[in-house]
């Protein structure tokens, strides 16, 4: 097979040649040489939980040596990975949260939204009379910190949700408490001789991964918003074309805003400037990848280099002076891609060290500092560039990124008529969903998945959509593909969507795809259902919008997943997770859920027939959803 086929980016191709050239191995080249994966595995009835195993389900030995059969052993290690996906996000949140604790006037971090933080601090009983912003800010931080291991009560954010979720969660018993508590409990009731019973570890899930997206996430989005602004939508570029031959380039990549925002402003410094200049390169150009690079591009504008797939890629350009990583999708394999080109590749969390790389710690009370001695690395290593080894591919697209929930609302009032109507609601939007002027609105986040065609089951599915009139908001290398892509500029709406979706998107200046942000700002996706759900005075499962996660990979997506499906919004993902080795587990994650939490998953591998399903879906849902408005 021609990896190349592997991919519908046409820059990546350029640069699966190149590697070949160099004699660089890549991801697709591994996964050509993985001839098949384990059968087991992709049933998820593999169980190495105790040092007895491992035992593998098959016809013949149907039970492990404790004799947990194919449920048990698909639950318990599909619970991990909602665990694994909570405490990754939640972690990230954890450290914003110390990040705000350490905030100051004078200080590396400031606050730059203070009415979020204000609003935060009236929804949270802390006194803001006539207080000094950073007081309050550190009190926030301190409540915030003990979401994490408070011994009594639920999540804080559950109260953001319409007051009908709330009740399903209560009823299903399903509120979680506290974020680190949740995914303790998975780690324990999955040790051996725990919980052997798929639906309790299936419910176990759905309250872990609500830790996740109604407190680890939706915290990692407000305070990051309070710490570096909340975004607003600004013009910037996607794919690997934006690397510039003329400039030391620096690729973030990573998740958390702290190392990034600080990347950000030490690029600007004059002195690095000024050494810019000395060693030949006319500036600095730094890019984003995976969720920094959606965090910086929210925010600041920050050109997109690429998705979770093109982060080896990004090195064969021979372009690239340092690329510098945080925590989470990481290939430990850009070390050995690094070697082949005059890379840099710098880690600096002491959560994600990675044999082979450049190691220098980022601590955010020394931040400033620390992210100059970074991009000082990258600058001096401009003069080591081999010129015979750069390829820059040349495609890019325009896109319009920055839609937080503020910036949506905010654009809607552009068609408000302010003698009827209040300014800063979402009526406009309920208005058109309500009329069927648009269909529906989709999710569609998440990850790149080499068991599929890289960016294909993405595009296609939003093309899809938004030709039907159904609105998407995007996340992730979700976002990061429709940017590629060319869907989230202006004139998307004329070249792709329908009459309906086109119509809205003149009249509020958007285009059909809206990037919301990283993986955590799904809390956003999130705030915006239960915002239209609270205006209709409905539940969110009765509003006419579906989760998408067409290419997903990571422990993370599977938690995003079932907070999704437990918020009440129907799911639907175009990789089959590990969970078909047990009946039960399909039939309850398929099926039985819709009873208990009003939405459930649906899984097909092909994207065209997945678009189709999901359109049908909405159609099904509007007949619901017209009756009760
Ligand atoms: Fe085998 Fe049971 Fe141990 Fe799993 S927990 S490895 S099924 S003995
Ligand atoms: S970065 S979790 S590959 S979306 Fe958030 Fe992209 Fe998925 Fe990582």
């Amino acid at each position: 097979m021609d990896k190349k086929m592997l991919t519908i980016d046409l820059n990546s191709r350029v640069l699966l040649d190149k590697a070949e050239k160099d004699g660089v191995e890549t991801m697709y080249d591994r996964k050509l040489g993985f001839k098949s994966q384990c059968g087991f595995g992709l049933q998820g009835n593999c169980c190495r939980i105790c040092g007895m195993g491992p035992c593998r389900i098959s016809p013949k030995t149907p039970r492990g040596l404790c004799g947990a059969d194919e449920h048990v052993i698909v639950g318990r290690n599909f619970a991990r990975m909602v665990a694994g996906g909570t405490a990754a996000h939640s972690d990230h949140a954890r450290d914003i949260a110390h990040t705000l604790a350490l905030s100051s006037r004078d200080g590396n971090y400031k606050i730059r939204d203070e009415a979020k933080l204000i609003a935060l601090a009236k929804d949270w009983d802390v006194e803001t009379e006539d207080r000094d912003i950073y007081d309050i800010a550190h009190e926030v931080a301190d409540i915030a910190l003990m979401e994490f291991g408070k011994p009594h009560g639920v999540s804080r954010f559950l109260k953001y949700a319409p007051k009908k979720r709330q009740e399903v969660w209560k009823q299903y018993a399903i509120e979680p408490r506290a974020i680190d508590r949740e995914i303790a409990t998975i780690m324990h009731s999955t040790h051996i001789g725990c919980t052997a019973d798929i639906d309790s570890l299936i419910h176990l899930s759905l309250r872990t991964s609500l830790a996740d997206g109604w407190c680890g996430s939706m915290m990692g989005t407000r305070l990051s918003d309070i710490l570096f602004g909340t975004p607003t939508p600004r013009r910037t570029e996607a794919n690997l074309a934006v690397l510039e031959e003329s400039k030391v380039n620096i690729l973030l990549h990573g998740h958390e805003p702290s190392l990034s925002e600080m990347i950000v402003l030490a690029a600007e410094d004059p002195e690095l400037l000024e050494l810019a200049k000395e060693v030949g390169a006319d500036g600095i150009n730094l890019a984003g990848m995976c969720c920094t690079g959606n965090e910086v591009t929210m925010r600041h504008g920050v050109k997109i280099a690429g998705d979770f797939h093109q982060q080896e890629l990004a090195l064969v350009t021979g372009a690239v002076e340092a690329m510098i990583v945080d925590v989470q999708c990481i290939f430990p394999a850009l070390a050995k891609v690094a070697d082949c080109y005059h890379t840099k590749f710098v880690t600096t969390s002491p959560k994600a060290k990675i044999t082979g790389s450049t190691y220098i710690e980022f601590t955010e009370e020394n931040a400033y500092e620390d992210a100059k001695k970074i991009v000082k690395e990258a600058v001096l290593n401009f003069k080591n560039r081999n010129k015979e080894k750069v390829l820059i591919p040349e495609l890019k697209s325009a896109a319009t990124v920055g839609f937080s929930v503020e910036a949506v609302i905010n654009k809607l009032d552009n068609v408000v008529n302010s003698q009827i109507d209040p300014a800063g609601t979402v009526k406009p939007l309920v208005d058109c969903l309500k009329s069927g002027v648009l269909r529906g609105a989709a999710a569609v986040v998440g990850c790149n998945n080499a068991k599929g065609v890289s960016n294909e089951a993405h595009v296609t599915i939003m093309k899809e959509l938004i030709k039907n009139d159904i609105i998407v908001v995007s996340t992730g290398c979700g976002a990061q593909a429709a940017a590629k892509f060319g869907l989230m500029d202006e004139d998307a709406a004329q070249k792709y969507a329908g009459k309906g979706l086109a119509t809205v998107c003149q009249l509020v200046g958007i285009p059909p795809v809206l990037h919301m942000g990283s993986c955590v700002d799904i809390s956003r996706i999130l705030e915006t259902v239960a915002a239209v759900a609270n205006y209709l005075d409905m539940d969110m499962c009765d509003i006419p919008a579906v989760g998408i996660a067409p290419e997903w990979m990571s422990e993370k997506a599977v938690a995003i997943g079932c907070y999704v499906v437990a918020s009440g919004i129907d799911t639907y993902l175009g990789i089959m997770p590990p969970v078909t080795g047990s009946s039960r587990a399909v039939e309850i994650l398929c099926g039985e859920l819709e009873e208990k939490v009003g939405a459930k998953f649906t899984v097909n591998e092909n994207c065209h027939e997945l678009a189709a399903t999901i359109i049908s879906d909405i159609e099904k849902k509007r007949v619901h959803f017209e009756k009760l408005v």
